[in-house]
This record gives structure tokens, C-alpha cells and sequence, in this order.
């Protein structure tokens, strides 16, 4: 039991203690939505990422998108953060949540998901999030990979 616990909001989707302490390194970061403007070719979005929060305020979501070039539509729900998965190394954590909206076109109408690499920074409390790419030219096992530095994850 942990004296503040925001990443309990989080539902480990196989739960252990390693899970759950990979997941708890993660404190320092809940309450902030981290942001970035990606484009991809013709393609343009803002991604909002939280750790155990609303993305974007959006109930449930982790990790959220919206498009640039098509402004009042609904953002879409990468993932959420009832069906996380963590795991630990000793500079770094990454974070699975999955369970987003389904593809139409790509990867035979699965859910998106989002993997989000969180990387020991000694210089940044938190540093810029980056998207580094999104691989959904197969039939499955889709995902988008998000990373982010951060202090709070070394040693
Ligand atoms: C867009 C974005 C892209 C995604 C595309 C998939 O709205 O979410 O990141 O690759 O949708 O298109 P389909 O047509 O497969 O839903
Ligand atoms: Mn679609």
C-alpha cells in the first residue's frame, strides 16, 4: 500500500506485485496530460496521453487523438486505462493500454492500442512526448508506440 496511489486508477489487465510496481514508478507523472502534434504524410494529429487519468479529459481514455483537418469530430480513444499492462526494467518503464476504438480499414477492424515507452531522463522531470510510429500495415497485433523521458523512472 502506497501513501498516494493515482496509478491504482489504472485496471492491470493480468495483475501482479511486478506489474503493480512498475506501475507505481509511474506516480510523479498522473494528473498531467502530456500532448504532441504528429503528422503523418497528408495525415495530422494531436495526441493527449495521461498516466491512470482522462486523456483530454475524455472518461476512461488514455491515450487519445484528435485530427487536425477535421475539427469538431469526436477524438478517438487510442486506448484506456482499464485494460493496462506494465512492465520494468531498471531505466524504464512501459506502459500497454488497450481496448481503444476499432480500425475500419486496417488491421481486420481490431481495437487500437497504444505502448507507451517511458525512458530514465536525469536532465527532465518530464520531457516531450513523442509518437514514434504507428504500425498498422498487417492483419493484427496493431499498435501505436508513444515514448516519453522522465526522471521518474531512473534509478
Ligand atoms: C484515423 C486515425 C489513424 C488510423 C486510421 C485508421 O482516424 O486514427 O491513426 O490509422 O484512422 O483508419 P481505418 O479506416 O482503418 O479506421
Ligand atoms: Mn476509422
Amino acid at each position: 500500500v502506497y501513501a498516494t496511489d493515482n496509478t491504482s486508477r489504472c485496471t492491470l489487465h493480468h495483475k501482479s506485485d511486478s506489474q503493480q510496481k512498475a506501475l507505481h514508478r509511474l506516480e510523479p507523472l498522473t494528473n498531467k496530460n502530456f500532448t504532441v502534434e504528429e503528422k503523418n504524410g497528408e495525415e495530422s494529429y494531436t495526441y493527449v496521453f495521461q498516466v491512470c487519468g482522462d486523456a483530454g479529459g475524455v472518461p476512461g481514455a488514455g491515450v487519445i487523438q484528435t485530427n487536425n483537418k477535421e475539427s469538431g469530430k469526436k477524438p478517438t480513444v487510442i486506448g484506456m486505462y482499464n485494460s493496462t499492462q506494465a512492465f520494468g526494467g531498471s531505466d524504464w518503464v512501459m506502459l500497454m493500454y488497450e481496448n481503444g476504438d476499432s480500425y475500419d480499414a486496417h488491421c481486420s477492424g481490431e481495437k487500437r492500442k497504444a505502448i507507451i515507452m517511458i525512458s530514465c531522463n536525469r536532465n527532465t522531470d518530464v520531457g516531450q512526448l513523442q509518437v514514434v510510429l504507428e504500425d498498422r500495415d498487417k492483419d493484427k497485433e496493431c499498435f501505436y508506440l508513444i515514448e516519453l523521458d522522465s526522471s521518474a523512472v531512473c534509478p
